[in-house]
Order: structure tokens, then sequence, then C-alpha cells
């Protein structure tokens, strides 16, 4: 509930109360019961509040039932999180996959009281004359939208490609890939600013992240690996919106390495373990190398701090713990970071003539060099290279390099 509060100031409304009820069942007509429905109906009569937010996702007909009930708007979960999405998404990219979403998400209610309002919500201001549309319009509206559905669908699916086809670019560099994943405001943008000197904004707010950004990250061992930032996880996290992102989140899927941000200072940091455990399974990317940072641990005094990584390095074998903020424990992260993307790679030695330097500064940046000596004739050097670039070395390789 205390995060359903913050994504509805996030959204921008305040709260004026909040409420639980427990019952061994949802009601199927009105998701509360009639008791509990009453109840809103008075404060509502007092002038308590103007909308109705559920922490659950409602059925279309719930949704309705309450909305004829209460004579207000009633959103759900997904909704509100659909909202700030809409207000956050900044890019061409951003905005379609968030109004696909959108229309996914309304064509089922579009019977529903204030559904009409929902649609043309944004051009009156949300809060307009209510019902009073026959099955005719409401049919002619469902038409509009499937059709603006396949137009939307086609144009993500350019964006796709393109997302590929900049991917197989980013491949041909021979770069590994990383992708910094985690629950929204752990403080990924901020860690990749700081790692990167990217100028991603960033912020004390659910969602600040929508779209994702890639910068190059310099390794202690002059190694590169392309970093991206994307939109963070969230408990819950409504289908339809998983579904729209998949163009962003292919991101995650197809990074050689995850580097899962953890906030440590969160009250409900174990909660959000476990969902950002969850999306990775869905996106298949739960086995992925993985270097989990714990974030934040300049919030927390030396015994929270000691508690608070003791009882998460259980669940993460490995996790280091850091600050982005204040850059304390970057050393233990590059490092592990370093470790963990270098994937599947081969060993070799090579011997480069002089004049023909650039040959090791390209080991060093795509896989790494242990020790060079100076010989007749070259340059010799011992390290390593990802197997799929091997072959641009094996002009310089010699025989003796295997002992
Ligand atoms: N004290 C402290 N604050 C931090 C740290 N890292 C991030 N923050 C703050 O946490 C808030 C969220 O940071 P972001 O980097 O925007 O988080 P995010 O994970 O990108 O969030 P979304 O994009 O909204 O999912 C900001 O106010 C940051 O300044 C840290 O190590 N210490
Ligand atoms: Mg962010």
């Amino acid at each position: 509930m205390a995060e359903l509060a913050d994504l509805t100031r996030t959204a921008g409304a305040d709260v004026a109360g909040s409420d639980v009820q427990r019952r061994a069942q949802v009601d199927p007509a009105h998701f509360i019961g009639m008791g509990k429905v009453d109840e809103l109906r008075e404060l509502k009569m007092e002038g308590a509040f103007d909308l109705v937010i559920c922490n659950d996702d409602l059925s279309p007909r719930q949704q309705r039932n309450l909305e004829l009930e209460l004579k207000t708007r009633v959103l759900d979960r997904t909704e509100v999180i659909l909202e700030i999405f809409a207000q956050h998404a900044r890019t061409h990219e951003g905005r379609l996959q968030v109004e696909a979403a959108r229309l996914h998400h309304l064509l089922p209610r579009l019977i529903g009281a204030y559904a009409y309002d929902r649609q043309v919500g944004g051009r009156r201001g949300g809060v307009g004359a209510r019902g009073g549309f026959g099955e005719q319009q409401i049919e002619v509206e469902r038409r509009r939208i499937r059709k603006r559905m396949r137009d939307l669908e086609r144009e993500i699916e350019q964006v796709r490609s393109q997302r590929h086809q900049q991917r197989t670019g980013r491949r041909r560099a021979e770069l590994a890939t990383a992708a910094i994943v985690g629950y929204t405001n752990a403080g990924k943008s901020t860690l990749l600013n700081a790692l990167t000197g990217a100028r991603v904004h960033a912020e004390q707010r659910l969602f600040a992240t929508l779209d994702p950004t890639t910068r190059r990250l310099d390794l202690p061992t002059g190694r590169e690996l392309l970093l991206t930032d994307t939109v963070g996880f969230i408990q819950k996290l409504p289908t339809d919106l998983v579904a729209a992102f998949r163009a962003t989140l292919e991101e995650v899927t197809e990074a050689d390495l995850i580097i899962q941000v953890v906030d440590l200072s969160s009250a409900s940091v174990e909660e959000q373990a476990k969902t950002v455990e969850e999306v990775l399974t869905d996106l298949e990317a739960a086995d992925k190398p993985r270097v989990v940072a714990l974030n934040k641990v300049d919030l927390l005094g030396p015994a929270a701090r000691r508690r608070a990584v003791g009882a998460l390095s259980a669940r993460y074998r490995g996790a280091v713990a850091i600050s982005a903020a204040d850059r304390s424990g970057f050393h233990a992260l590059l490092e592990a970071i370093d470790k963990a993307s270098r994937g599947d790679v081969v060993s070799l030695e090579i011997l480069v003539p002089y004049g023909r330097e650039g040959v090791l500064a390209e080991l060093r940046r795509i896989g790494g060099v242990e020790q060079t000596d100076y010989v007749e004739g070259g340059t010799r050097a011992r390290g390593w290279v990802p197997r799929h670039a091997a072959r641009r070395f094996e002009p310089y390789a010699t025989i003796s390099g295997r002992a």
C-alpha cells in the first residue's frame, strides 16, 4: 500500500486515505464487499475523495460496478502505472509502446461507465460528461481502437528491427554488452551515470526512466563494455506493459551480462529482489551471468549495513556493496563486472611486429593482455579474447604459445 501511495503521487494525485479489506474471496461483482462499498459511498458524499485506486487489478465488470455505485472514477494499479508511463515517455519509441499498452488495457473496458471518459480523457481533462453512449457508438469506437492497435503494432515492429540492427552493429564491434536491471528507483540510472559519465535523468520517483540508454564502460584493464540502463521493474508489472515494452526489454534478453541493482535501504528489499527474479525469469535472462550491486549503502549505519548485506549475500553470492551516489565499492564492482562479462574466451599468444601496435590495443579493448615481452621481431603478448573474435588475431598467433 505504501508503494501504491508512491505510485499515486508520482501519477499526480494526492492520497486522501487508504484502507485494506481482508476477505477469503474477492467479490466477483464489486471486488470489495458491499459493506465497504457503502462506507466508501458515504465518504464520497462527504466529498472526501474524487478518485478510487485499487491495488489489485479489477475486472472490467468490477470496475464498472464500482464506478456506478460510487459515482466516481475507479482505477486499478495497472492503470496508475500506465498513467505514469504515459507521462514519462519521452521518445517516439516509448510513446508508441505506452499507447499500445493503454489501448490493449482499454479495449475490454469500453463498456465501463467512465470508460468513454478514459478514452477521450486526455482531450477533456479527464472529467467529462458521463455515460450516455449507445452500443453503436461503442462499436464504432472499438473498431477505431483496433485499427490504431494494428498500426501501432506495425510501427513497434519497425522499432524492434531497428534496435535489432543496432545490436548487430554493436556485436560487430565485438564488445560485450551488459544490461542494468532492478526494481524501480533502485539507482540504475545513477549507477550508469557514475560509471560512464552519462547524463540520464535520475530522480526520487518511480519509473523516472522508460527509454534505454547505452554507453561505453571503460574497465580498468582497458577493456570496453557496452552498458544499457533501462526501465525498472515493479511488483505485479502489468502484462500489457511487458508485452508492449518487448522492444525495450530485448536489451535485457540479449545482453551478455546482467548487472542487478538492489536498493539496500528499502524496507521491502526482499520482496523487490523476488520480483526482479520473476521478471528476469519471464525474460529468460535469469540464468545469464550476473553481478549484483547492493546499492545505497551510504544510507545505512554500520550495523544495519552488515545485517542487510549479510541477508542478501546469502541469496546472491559474490554480491558487491556499493553506493552509486558516492562511488564507494566501485573498485570491487568493476572487478566483478570484468570477471563475469568475459564469457566464452580462448587464450592466445601472439607476436605483433613493431609498428602494428594497433593490434595490441584491439586485444586490450575486446579481451585482455596478461603479459607482454619485447622480443626480436615485435611484441609478444599473452592474453585472451572472446571465442567469436579469436579469428582476427590468428595471423599473429605463435605456435609456441599454448604451452
Ligand atoms: N543515498 C543514495 N541515493 C541514491 C543512490 N543511488 C541512487 N540514489 C537516489 O535514488 C533515487 C533513484 O535513483 P535513479 O538512478 O533514478 O533510480 P532508477 O533505478 O534509475 O529508477 P527508475 O528509472 O525510476 O526505475 C535518486 O533520487 C537517486 O539520487 C545511492 O547510492 N545512495
Ligand atoms: Mg532510471
